[in-house]
């Protein structure tokens, strides 16, 4: 498999994220927007059928994502310092995050500390520097996206203040408790994800994202699947073999190496979103069953 080029890794250490282009052919998700629609019970061609502006589905469908998008797939294992240290396998759904219409009445706003909703994801799990669970973030582009399209807003020099926040709280936050989105602040640089079917975008776990408002007219599909890592992240390795989502929290701290120890237990919560999905996915088969 390709390995990802210095110049790649540079980018990602720079700015939080790369751009895989091409990773997947249209088929699949041809299918699985389509049968998202059936599951919803809309009508793709009548706007006056969507009756959420923003749906996050439950998946339904999966693909291990080390055949459906090799490329995509090998530049994960690179980003996390090697297949060996992910949580297998890696899967890809259809749970999608359909932006049909958010805020569709609004003119667009470009992406700035001004827009509302700046979050890191990570609702399932008590957060720390080193965390394992959130060991990268992705977006997956199901649907094509166009310019001031409802594509995510992402902050790529978020990194530093998320890592200087972290460090210094070794109890970490739960999730419920941390509003990491008030560090937007801090940050100077904006960009929104736009792309084509099978374009996916990897990003540091730390990367404060924002969704947009979509005055398109087009639905706008895309899922954020976590990679989590077997182990947290270490930032005094004896051999100084970062992973890039290590070294750049390195870079972002201004330190070669960082003692981390956390000073309580780590901690998984169930969000109450996955009642809400496991629901919306008893109704979805019902629908589904009935058609
Ligand atoms: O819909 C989007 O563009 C972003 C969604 C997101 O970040 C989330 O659901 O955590
Ligand atoms: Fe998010």
């Amino acid at each position: 498999m390709d390995r990802l080029t210095p110049a790649q890794v540079e980018h990602f250490l720079d700015k939080g994220y790369v751009r895989m282009p091409h990773c997947f052919d249209r088929r699949v998700a041809d299918e699985w927007r389509q049968l998202a629609f059936e599951r919803l019970g809309y009508d793709e061609q009548d706007p006056q059928t969507w009756t959420e502006a923003r749906v996050h589905l439950p998946g339904m469908n999966r693909v291990e994502v080390k055949e459906f998008a090799p490329a995509a797939y090998s530049a994960i294992c690179d980003l996390m310092g090697g297949e060996e240290r992910i949580a297998l396998p890696v899967n890809w759904s259809d749970g999608f995050i359909v932006n049909f219409n958010v805020r569709a009445d609004e003119p667009w706003q470009a992406p700035s500390a001004a827009a509302s909703g700046w979050h890191k994801d990570g609702d399932w799990f008590r957060h720390f520097l080193d965390s394992p669970e959130q060991g990268l973030l992705t977006i997956v582009i199901w649907s094509d996206i166009g310019p001031q399209s409802g594509g995510t807003f992402v902050a790529p020099d978020s990194i530093a203040p998320v890592a200087r926040f972290l460090r210094k709280r070794p109890v970490g936050y739960h999730p419920a408790e941390v509003r990491f989105g008030d560090l937007i602040g801090e940050c100077t640089e904006f960009e929104e994800v736009t792309g084509q079917v099978g374009d996916v975008f990897l990003l540091h776990p730390y990367m404060l994202h924002a969704a947009s408002n979509n005055p398109s007219g087009r639905p706008r599909f895309i899922t954020n699947p976590p990679v989590s890592l077997r182990e947290p992240m270490c930032f005094c390795r004896a051999n100084g073999d970062y992973s890039p989502v290590e070294g750049a929290v390195l870079r972002a701290l201004g330190v070669e190496s960082l003692e981390f120890q956390i000073s309580t237990d780590r901690e998984r919560v169930v969000p109450e979103r996955v009642a809400r999905q496991e629901k919306m996915l008893a109704e979805q088969n019902v629908r589904l069953s009935q058609s």
